[in-house]
């Protein structure tokens, strides 16, 4: 048999996770999370969520990964033969699985407005227009599919050539670029008319938001998502470590999620010192970067159309690197589970994930919008399911089988602690904290507390 495809180097696999961290969850949702939470007093309860819920978790799923040496089933059922933890990981492969098949429709629109923005079309709808012109687009018989279609093209056309080739030096490439292209549009908001007021929006909190109990759980699902957790990302990227790229694990997750983070900080940025500017509302939701942006860069007399195409041209590369991953975690399954060559899998399970996207694309106003399902559109069905549900169910059996289900000795030999202070404060938190965190979002959602 031939050798299981593993990471080059440790900086390539710490990219590649920032890849799949990187994504429209920091983009798109967590500025218009923050906006309808009050800006800071969000950042500020999201920030001990990452630290208490979100990085433990990523720790225990590399840990998983890294012993078992396979995608994210195998992984579970090597590290715990014959028991049921491996539904962790089946659910993580049907999580991603589905996740991946909307995700790769919204990059689709984003990289749709990157190319209007390029010929000039949305320059020339009229202020107040671009709702209108959101709804057209993403309400279209055909446009949104095309879209998809590209963007799955440009992601089995990555994946084909394999960990190394593919994955790592598409994340080496890009997640510098990304850096440079954030930090000048940062710059360049900061030297608008709405910087200070988008500023203090973001960093002076305001304390009574922290009564509401939504924004707690808002907080823990932004804390999953963002760091792709509870999806078999982090698993299946963890089962291609080895002895020198896995070690000190503690040390390269704490890298992804900081980078992670500030990814988001910086993003809202960019995002709230432009929505200042032209005072628009900041709580807008989710079309936020669809209506709400553009009607702003329509609206700079200089420097609109270059803020735009670099913007969506961000997002839409952050979104390719986090759809890679989640797409990889099926391809890794498939090539273990039905012996299939890496090129043979990546086609296969690209055109399931593509037809599996078919609805959700058009079911935005398109011709299936009428078609729901527990009163939702096919996309938003799909979305809530695997969020309110399947990420947090997924990350609680992680943290319940790394904290209980497996000795406490592997699982620090894996994660490779170097205080052991550190390491004992790790397993509390996997152990009391996330679990019961994890626990109380899933009650809130099944009991229909709106996050
Ligand atoms: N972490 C990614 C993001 O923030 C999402 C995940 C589903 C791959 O967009």
């Amino acid at each position: 048999m031939q050798g299981r495809e593993q990471w080059a180097t440790r900086v390539g696999f710490m990219l590649a996770a920032v890849g799949s961290a990187v994504g429209l969850g920091n983009i798109w949702r967590f500025p218009y999370i923050a906006g309808e939470y009050g800006g800071a007093t969000f950042l500020i309860v999201y920030l001990v969520c990452i630290l208490i819920i979100g990085l433990p978790t990523m720790i225990a799923e590399f840990s998983i990964g890294k012993r078992g040496q396979l995608d994210a089933v195998g992984s579970f059922s090597k590290t715990a033969p014959a028991k049921p933890w491996v539904i962790g990981g089946w659910l993580g492969v049907i999580t991603s699985f589905l996740i991946v098949s909307f995700y790769a429709v919204i990059t689709g629109w984003v990289l749709y407005y990157m190319f209007s923005y390029l010929t000039g079309s949305i320059q020339q709808v009229e202020t107040g227009g671009v709702e209108d012109y959101f709804g057209g687009v993403v309400g279209d018989a055909i446009i949104p599919v095309i879209w998809q279609l590209i963007v799955m093209a440009i992601i089995v056309g990555i994946l084909y050539f394999g960990v190394q080739k593919g994955i790592e030096l598409s994340s080496k490439i890009f997640m510098p670029l990304l850096a440079v292209i954030l930090l000048v549009l940062a710059g360049y908001g900061l030297t608008l008319d709405g910087a200070g007021e988008g500023m203090s929006f973001l960093f002076v909190p305001d304390w009574s938001a922290l009564g509401d109990p939504s924004l707690y759980l808002a907080a823990i699902g932004q804390a999953f998502f963002t760091l792709s957790l509870g999806m078999g990302i982090m698993v299946t990227y963890g089962g291609y470590l080895s002895k020198q790229t896995g070690n000190r694990l503690p040390g390269t997750a704490t890298s992804i999620v900081l980078l992670d983070t500030l990814f988001a900080i910086l993003v809202a940025v960019v995002i709230f010192t432009a929505v200042f500017t032209i005072g628009a509302d900041a709580d807008q939701g989710p079309t936020l970067i669809f209506v709400v942006l553009p009607e702003v860069f329509n609206q700079m007399a200089a420097g609109g159309t270059f803020f735009a195409v670099f913007f969506f041209f961000l997002v839409f590369i952050a979104g390719l690197t986090s759809a890679i991953s989640l797409a990889e975690v099926s391809i890794s399954f498939a090539i273990r589970q039905v012996k299939l060559t890496r090129k043979k899998a990546v086609l296969i399970v690209g055109g399931l994930i593509t037809l599996l996207g078919i609805p959700s694309a058009l079911s935005q106003g398109g011709p299936l919008s009428d078609f729901t399902i527990a009163g939702l559109p096919f996309l938003d069905f799909v979305d809530v399911l695997t969020d309110s549900y399947f990420l947090p169910i997924g990350g609680l059996i992680v943290v319940l089988f790394v904290g209980w289900g497996w000795k406490s000795k592997a699982a620090l030999e894996e994660a490779d602690f170097k205080s052991q202070a550190f390491a004992k404060i790790w397993l509390f938190l996997i152990r009391f904290v996330a679990p019961l965190m994890i626990i109380i979002i899933l009650l809130a959602n099944l009991f229909g507390i709106e996050a």
